[in-house]
């Protein structure tokens, strides 16, 4: 993570949708002409008061609308049509040096909006991710989890689901020994451990695809990355244990930050934001350069807004309504709303019978481009991303 992207936490909010999408379909044929068509406007915070009212005219000497909001602010919107954003490329200090550490952010979260495809390197090779979402099946290997607690913890029985999910397509498994529902007791490392060990020793060996491990403890990955893991899945985004990331790096393990608030335990008590999505997607900036410092490459780093981790409904939709902002982060994404009770303040709903629900995220996060999908269903999950990928495959066949 460049510092100056830490600070400006630049996204494009806007001509995500449609616009982008139909830009894509005509990439291979008209892409030039198309450009000083095609509107896009990138936020950027912390402009000082003492260079914005240079930075808002070099900006609109170059064509952008520049929104500056309330006096006081120090937040830009800046809009123009995509050409407009290659006079900000190679910007030299000397040819406007008001905007020259402005332009390179804001040109790096551009181009981040269109990447299409990532590798990931993991513990046991190459993730590729493209188009279709991948699908990650949910194994949770404990008496408690909010939905499916008790069903898989004999040893046998969660092996048998992990391969029942290969089977209806799952692209990963993610097995975890900790509940991390609001309020769940945390579980002593040698509990976890107790749980974890004679499936991951198995599935480490014997599964077809990638095994992730769902752990917010360094020791408890220390002792399974040696049997296969191939993924660390860390629910509290490197707040727990920092020295999980030095773990990861020493195996080559990949891994996944997640945004918490607070604890498992506190998450939920008056989660506040000013800007849900703009607030996330700094912290996720800021878990992701922690990494960085840990020795984790950030080509192996996946980063997820944390759907239900100390965040109220409102909090929740503004992240799925504006996912399509968190791909300026240049770094492969991942939702996990399965079932969450988010769900059942929408529907009324019980856990068990939110499958419909959690597919039509499923299907926002696959058109808001996120890569990864953390499901219990995966059966349901893998048919509804197989008809939406042969829809929109079809924008790319002109
Ligand atoms: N959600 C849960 C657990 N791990 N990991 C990531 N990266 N993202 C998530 O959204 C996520 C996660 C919670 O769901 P579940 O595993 O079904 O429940 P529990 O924590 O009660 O076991």
């Amino acid at each position: 993570m460049n510092s100056s992207d830490r600070l400006h936490n630049p996204r494009v909010i806007a001509g995500t949708t449609s616009g982008f999408e139909g830009f894509q379909r005509f990439r291979s044929r008209v892409v030039d002409p198309l450009r000083n068509l095609l509107p896009v406007a990138v936020e950027v915070e912390a402009v000082p008061p003492a260079t914005r009212e240079a930075v808002v005219a070099a900006l609109e000497a170059r064509g952008f609308f520049v929104h500056e909001g309330e006096p006081g602010e120090t937040r830009l919107v800046l809009a123009g049509t995509l050409d407009r954003f290659d006079l900000l490329r190679g910007m030299g200090p000397d040819a406007a040096p008001e905007l020259a550490e402005l332009a390179g952010c804001v040109v790096r979260a551009v181009d981040a909006r269109f990447e299409e495809t990532f590798v990931v390197e993991t513990a046991r090779g190459p993730l590729r991710l493209g188009r279709r979402p991948l699908v990650m099946g949910i194994l949770n290997v404990t008496p408690d989890s909010f939905s499916d607690g008790g069903r898989f913890e004999d040893p046998d029985v969660a092996v048998e689901r992990a391969f029942e999910m290969v089977e209806q397509g799952a692209d990963l498994v993610d097995v975890g020994a900790e509940s991390t529902r609001p309020g769940a007791t945390p579980v002593p490392p040698e509990e976890e451990l107790r749980r974890l060990l004679p499936v991951v020793r198995v599935l480490g060996e014997s599964l077809p695809v990638p095994l992730s491990l769902d752990t917010r403890r360094s020791e408890v990955a220390e002792r399974l990355l040696d049997l296969g893991v191939a993924i660390v899945n860390d629910v509290t985004g490197l707040d727990h244990d920092p020295r999980l990331a030095e773990a990861a790096a020493r195996r080559g393990a990949a891994m996944v930050l997640n945004h918490i608030r607070g604890t498992p335990q506190t998450m939920q008590d008056a989660p506040r934001y000013d800007d849900a999505a703009a607030d996330i997607c700094r912290s996720l900036r800021e878990r992701l350069e922690r990494a960085q410092r840990a020795g984790v490459a950030a080509e192996r780093v996946i980063l997820d807004p944390g759907i239900g981790f100390g965040k109220r409904l409102e909090d929740n939709l503004d992240v799925l309504a504006r996912l399509a902002e968190f791909r300026s982060l240049g770094r492969p994404l991942l939702i996990g709303c399965s079932r969450k009770s988010f769900l059942g303040l929408l529907t009324g709903r019980a856990p068990e019978e939110r499958t419909a629900a959690t597919t039509a995220t499923t299907a926002i996060g696959a058109l808001r481009g996120v890569k990864l999908i953390r499901v219990h269903e995966v059966k349901e999950t893998v048919d509804v991303l197989k008809v939406l990928d042969a829809i929109d495959g079809r924008l790319e066949m002109a």
